[in-house]
């Protein structure tokens, strides 16, 4: 079944791929699961595109169709949130990169876990991030960026982060970022999913 949805997001059948998410929730499978068969999708679409076979065209309606099945998944993710608050975050994705889907699903998911969430948005510069920091109060920075052109703005926004003496606990994630990544940039975890950022998240409001 989740392979008949992966099907539906490469063909770009976006009715079939809403009409399956919704079978495949009625059929028990968890939102998360449904998340990572839309991102073996995407990587398919993406090497598509790495390949010539696919352009920008194709990734807008991978994004479009990215965000409508998020839509689906939402109030179901609500099903399962907590109501206590745990803690501040600041969110975004750094400067030069615009993909936000996977950070709104990373806010979303937060937020549901009882973190209240600062989202900047996206193509964010360093300087906003400490600025925000320093008016929230917060104690969690989550960076995202799929580009590779995304690393070196992580890098510089922990170094500003640390520069300005800011007590803080950053993570990072999105498409290619792994612990090679995380050693680069000098960020403390980086999380490979949503949940990943909530277990984080989890772990590091009960220090
Ligand atoms: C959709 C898409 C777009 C859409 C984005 C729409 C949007 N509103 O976000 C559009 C069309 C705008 C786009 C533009 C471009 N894109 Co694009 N895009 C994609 C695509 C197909 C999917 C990305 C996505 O949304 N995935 C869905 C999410 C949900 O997946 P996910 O990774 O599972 O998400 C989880 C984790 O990442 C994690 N996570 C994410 N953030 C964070 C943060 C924290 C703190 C934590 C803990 C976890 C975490 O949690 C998420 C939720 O579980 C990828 C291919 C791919 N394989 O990802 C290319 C891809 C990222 N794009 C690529 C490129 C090259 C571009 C462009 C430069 C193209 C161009 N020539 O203009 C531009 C970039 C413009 C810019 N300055 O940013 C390349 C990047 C290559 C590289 N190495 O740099 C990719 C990899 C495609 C490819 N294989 O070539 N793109």
């Amino acid at each position: 079944m989740s392979q008949q949805l992966i099907d539906a997001i490469t063909e770009m059948r976006e009715e079939d791929a809403l009409k399956l998410t919704n079978e495949l929730l009625d059929g028990g499978a968890s939102p998360s699961d449904i998340l990572g068969a839309c991102k073996d999708a995407m990587d398919v679409i993406g090497k598509r595109f790495e390949e010539g076979e696919a352009f920008i065209p194709e990734l807008m309606l991978a994004g479009e169709m990215m965000t409508a099945i998020t839509g689906v998944l939402k109030p179901r993710m609500a099903e399962e949130s907590s109501g206590e608050k745990l803690g501040k975050i600041v969110l975004g994705t750094v400067q030069g990169d615009i993909h936000d889907i996977a950070k709104d699903i990373v806010g979303f998911m937060l937020d549901l876990n009882g973190f209240e969430v600062t989202d900047l948005g996206v193509d964010v510069p360093p300087e906003k991030f400490v600025e925000t920091v320093k008016e929230t109060g917060a104690k969690i920075v989550g960076l995202s960026g799929f580009l590779t052109l995304a690393f070196d703005p992580m890098k510089d926004t922990v170094k500003a982060l640390r520069d300005a003496g800011l007590d803080v606990k950053v993570m990072i994630g999105g498409g290619q970022v792994d612990e090679n990544i995380r050693q680069y940039t000098d960020a403390d975890a980086y999380g490979k999913d949503a949940m990943a950022a909530v277990a984080l998240a989890n772990e590091w409001a009960k220090e």
